[in-house]
């Protein structure tokens, strides 16, 4: 830690900058595409307009926490792309800082990888959930002396569903049904594009995932059988998506709404343990991410930031 830093209920350094993500107001456009992992981030960057197109250069940030955010313009708009990690608590950083940095309206598509758990949607596939849940392993089971005997059968915690938004998941569907059918042809191993699910956020990649490790207790035989019976719909598991339709759901301030969906490509085949190749990631990621930027320019936006004053405001 290098800067100086006041309020302990939420840190900022003396240049206002949030404590773990590193912006302040102005470095973060009302549209955000976020990830986990910083190639894909930079990837995704490589479609922003260029400085000759926007006037003005594209901003980029890493802060000392891992956190990547880049801001330029996609087609005259200003979004932001930021790689988080992986997690549901990276996801909280992401979305109470980054909600801190922006002034009105917040849209929020998360485009990641998951585990699938149908065969509607193999590696290659990818989903769009209308809602998400999530599964805590329950700490307390494992305790030397448990504090909640009455959930002594229960080594992980079901919550019940949080929505993404309507409109956001239709416009992102569609743009990506029409990119993926573009390419469709290309490979077997690409698409389909999968909706009307629900997804769940593993607190683990392990063990509330439903994989077995034979070093950890973690009593997580069932854990997949009991997925499929309490939520049929269920199409993808990951880590992130559903944190993010919970902390939209919860935002309160009615001047600083967040909207939020989002979009997985299947990694995992989690019913036949199949993993997908790094040709198909190469051929699927860059259409997706672009997808990802066209849907997210269609969103409407309520009091977007003007640009005076921000790293997106035109200099020529
Ligand atoms: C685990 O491998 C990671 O991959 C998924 C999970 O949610 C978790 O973060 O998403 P990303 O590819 O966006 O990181
Ligand atoms: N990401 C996850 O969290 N789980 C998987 O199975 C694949 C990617």
């Amino acid at each position: 830690m290098k800067e100086s830093i006041s309020n302990a209920n939420f840190p900022r350094d003396e240049e206002d900058r949030v404590y773990h993500i590193s912006v302040k107001v102005g470095e973060v456009a009302n549209r955000v595409i976020t990830v986990g992992d910083h190639v894909r981030a930079r990837r995704i960057a490589k479609l922003l307009d260029s400085e000759e197109e926007c006037g003005h250069p594209i901003f980029e940030k890493q802060s000392q926490r891992g956190f990547l955010t880049i801001t330029g313009r996609y087609k005259g708009v200003p979004v932001t792309i930021m790689a988080i990690g992986m997690g549901n608590p990276m996801m909280d950083f992401f979305v109470r800082e980054t909600r801190a940095s922006v002034e009105g309206e917040l849209a929020i598509i998360r485009f990641g990888s998951c585990g699938s758990i149908t065969h509607l949607a193999p590696p290659g596939a990818v989903i769009v959930p209308s809602a998400g849940y999530c599964i805590r392993r329950n700490i307390d089971y494992f305790a030397d002396e448990p504090l909640y005997p009455e959930l002594k059968d229960k080594p992980y915690l079901f919550s019940g569903h949080f929505k993404a938004d309507e409109k956001m998941v239709e416009i992102l569907s569609n743009t990506l049904k029409s990119a993926i059918g573009v390419i469709e042809s290309e490979s077997e191993y690409v698409g389909p594009v999968l909706t009307g699910g629900l997804n769940v956020d593993g607190c683990s990649f392990y063990s509330s995932q439903g994989r077995f490790d034979p070093t950890f207790w973690d009593d997580n035989q069932d854990l997949l059988k009991e997925v499929a019976l309490k939520f049929p719909k269920t199409h993808s598991i990951e880590m992130e998506t559903s944190m993010l339709f919970h902390l939209a759901h919860c935002a309160k301030d009615p001047k600083k709404p967040i909207k939020a969906a989002g979009c997985m490509q299947v990694f995992a085949d989690r019913l036949a343990n199949g993993f997908i190749q790094p040709e198909v990631v190469a051929l699927l990621e860059p259409v997706v991410g672009k997808a990802c930027l066209d849907a997210l320019i269609q969103i409407d936006i309520e009091n977007e930031m003007s640009p005076e004053g921000t790293v997106w405001e035109c200099k020529k």
